[in-house]
């Protein structure tokens, strides 16, 4: 795949979120969701690949697009098909839904694309996840006692346990781990969603956020592997499958081993891997979308994996004659 295409995904995740950024505050997830999911799939058919949706809005019956299975990009409609890249794509066109309707921290678009068979087609189910950056990335065990880990990530990262922030889904769920982690002398940061954004925290210096542990969606855990990829950090996973028709929904999607422990490499197996993300509303990396007459300010983070490449872009898209662009 080639990492010129990170461009046209920037645009197609920079669409997204300024569709969707008028709806933050207005308590309606769904006009929300909406909005970034249509100017998502539509920008997408601008994009030179030939596409196909690994992780989206869901099955083809249950979703009217972005569905799995869906064919996106310029080879979709073209008969130029045979010469564009195939490649793999998994959206979340609006993380954090909930976020952007109420106007609080860390809603983003995102979107992550590998060369074919790079992605893992994860069922829409809970998974386990632990998520550090590079420093730790050898030291963590999703096995290990709560403490045990939180040990191993203070020495990485060369300072006390209770200097460490870990971030947690605010859930009824995690009532042991938040336990176990107040026990250890850890510091948490409950968030009410959006543990995408925390697992990518997690991996860039500075942003003082050192581990995400507890259960949030699989196909998120898909989707911040491939930036932990490009970050050299680690997610660990492994789907929660508890019930008999949560095993026959990894069948369907070719998961026979459903107590796997799956590392980054296994979630976004892809030589060539391409993150990108637009922040709506603020957030810890990129700050929210800003309208201002004329003119829209969006930032983003776009990565490769091949050259390595982290980019923080902020631009200014221009809508009339009188935008004031300003440094
Ligand atoms: C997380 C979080 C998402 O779902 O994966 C979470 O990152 C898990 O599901 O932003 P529950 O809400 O059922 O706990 C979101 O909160 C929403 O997709």
């Amino acid at each position: 795949m080639e990492s010129d295409l990170s461009l046209d995904f920037l645009s197609v995740v920079e669409q997204a979120a300024i569709a969707c950024a008028h709806t933050m505050g207005q308590g309606d997830g769904h006009a929300a969701d909406q909005a970034a999911v249509e100017t998502m799939r539509q920008s997408l058919d601008s994009v030179p690949i030939d596409g196909t949706i690994v992780i989206g809005e869901g099955e083809r019956d249950a979703a009217p697009m972005l569905f799995i299975g869906e064919k996106v990009g310029l080879g979709a409609k073209s008969t130029s098909r045979g010469a564009l890249p195939h490649v793999d794509i998994a959206v979340d066109p609006l993380e954090g839904t909930n976020l952007c309707a109420t106007g609080a921290p860390n809603a983003m678009t995102v979107l992550a694309a590998s060369d074919g068979g790079g992605l893992l087609h994860a069922p829409d189910l809970y998974m386990e996840k632990l998520i550090v950056g590079a420093p730790a990335r050898h030291a963590v065990d999703l096995d290990a006692p709560v403490a045990h880990n939180l040990d191993a990530i203070a020495r990485s990262l060369n300072r006390k346990v209770n200097d460490l922030v870990v971030m947690v889904l605010d859930r009824p769920r995690h009532q042991t781990l938040i336990a176990d982690i107040r026990a250890a002398g850890a510091r948490i940061r409950l968030i009410p969603d959006g543990d995408v954004a925390a697992g990518i925290a997690t991996a860039v210096a500075g942003s003082g956020v050192h581990a995400v542990m507890g259960i949030g969606g699989a196909p998120e855990g898909v989707l911040t592997a491939a930036a932990i990829r490009c970050l050299q950090g680690e997610i660990l996973g492994r789907l929660v499958v508890k019930e008999p028709q949560h095993e026959a929904r990894c069948r369907a999607m070719g998961i026979t081993d459903f107590r796997k422990v799956y590392r980054s490499d296994d979630l976004a197996s892809g030589d060539s891997l391409i993150f990108a993300a637009t922040g709506v509303t603020d957030g810890a990396l990129m700050k929210g979308v800003r309208f201002f007459g004329d003119g829209v300010r969006t930032s983003s983070v776009v990565m490769q994996s091949r050259p390595a490449r982290i980019r923080f872009i902020d631009t200014i898209h221009i809508q009339g004659a009188r935008a004031l662009v300003r440094f």
